[in-house]
């Protein structure tokens, strides 16, 4: 996808998309904390602000950000590629990692997670706590000050800020859906169905993470015909249903040395595909065991949850699945891409499958 030579002219040095954007952070960082804002009684703030956007915003593996350029040269031909289209869609893509930033602290907080991207999560830190609820905030609107200041004559501004705020209220829904459903200290497994898994994931992960990116490409392409955003958006979703299962499955087994997090969803009574997929295959003494040790905190009841799937051979039925649902996506890319080059969704295919972080 992106990362190819491709943004050059002779004689000057060619970087990837991936150096282009990394460069681009820094530049943004100033914009928000030094740019026009005059009251001298709120430089403290901005120098914390800058500190939060440092520390939160760009240790991750940037997939979401990236695939917003990658997605735009697909969109585009490379006449039409101005050097202006380019940066501004690094632009959106640092802004698609800002609301990424802006959930990832709130839900650290309310997941009771400790790492996050290899580091202390950022309301672990000395100091902070509860008071990264307002630094999320502050990430949040520095989305639409960038926006603001550097899109707003363009003529699909508008489509981002819908888009964005969109996208914004279903993830909340489904942060909403995963906790209601995972209510600490109440173990109910009857509320575990795939059916709920499905709805969780769809809004909680998919949207922001998926449709988002290619979606903000296509507004910035002029593409804006409903019927291209929902062929986009079906092969999207099904996408993100299958990243975030991968998600839930690498909390359990992944490496935390590799994913950069410590998994919690046992201990936080997590709707989790595992523990979904687990109670469909077990037996009812298994799950007598489940409804005494799921969602409880102590190192042993973890314990036994984690025995109870590996002697299930979760494992063994998440690669089963992974390997269907890539070939399920590949059918869904040759029916409904339709106009849109394929490019675009087996490129970030290419990203997310067998992936361990
Ligand atoms: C991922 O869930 C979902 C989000 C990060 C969306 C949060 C939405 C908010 C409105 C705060 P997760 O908890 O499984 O992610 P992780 O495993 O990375 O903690
Ligand atoms: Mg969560
Ligand atoms: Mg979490
Ligand atoms: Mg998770």
């Amino acid at each position: 996808m992106g990362d190819t030579v491709c943004n050059g002219t002779q004689g000057k040095k060619l970087l990837l998309d991936s150096q282009l954007f990394d460069a681009k952070f820094e530049e943004l960082v100033t914009e928000l904390t030094e740019g026009d804002l005059q009251d001298l009684g709120v430089a403290d703030a901005l120098s914390r602000l800058k500190e939060i956007l440092r520390y939160n915003v760009p240790g991750g593996k940037k997939n979401r950000g990236l695939s917003v350029i990658a997605s735009l040269r697909e969109l585009l031909p490379a006449s039409q590629l101005t050097q202006d289209a380019v940066q501004k869609a690094l632009l959106v893509g640092w802004c698609i990692e800002m609301l990424q930033a802006f959930f990832l602290m709130a839900d650290d907080i309310m997941d009771a997670s400790v790492t996050r991207r290899g580091q202390p999560c950022w309301y672990k830190r000395d100091g902070i706590g509860l008071d990264a609820i307002n630094d999320s905030f502050l990430v949040e609107s520095s989305i639409y000050r960038l926006l603001l200041r550097q899109c707003r004559d363009q003529p699909y501004y508008v489509h981002l800020l819908e888009l964005f705020n969109e996208t914004t209220f279903q993830t909340e829904l489904g942060q909403t859906l995963d906790l209601i459903t995972a209510p600490p200290g109440q173990i109910d497994l009857n509320r575990f169905t795939m059916e709920r898994y499905k709805a969780i994931v769809k809004y909680k992960t998919a949207f922001y993470s998926f449709y988002l990116p290619v979606a903000s490409a296509m507004y910035m392409a002029g593409i804006d015909s409903e019927e291209e955003h929902n062929n986009a958006k079906h092969i999207l979703l099904e996408m993100g249903e299958f990243f975030q299962i991968q998600d839930d499955f690498l909390d359990c087994y992944g490496d935390p040395a590799v994913t950069g997090k410590i998994g919690t969803d046992i201990q936080d009574n997590k709707c989790s595909w595992l523990v979904v997929k687990a109670l469909e295959v077990m037996t009812p003494q298994q799950r007598s065991v489940l409804e005494a040790c799921y969602g409880r905190k102590d190192e042993a009841s973890v314990a036994k949850v984690k025995e109870l799937y590996n002697s299930l051979q979760m494992p063994m039925l998440y690669h089963t699945y992974e390997e269907e649902s890539y070939q399920r996506l590949q059918k869904l890319i040759a029916q409904h891409a339709q106009n849109l080059p394929h490019a675009i969704f087996l490129n970030f295919a290419k990203k997310i499958y067998k992936r361990n972080k």
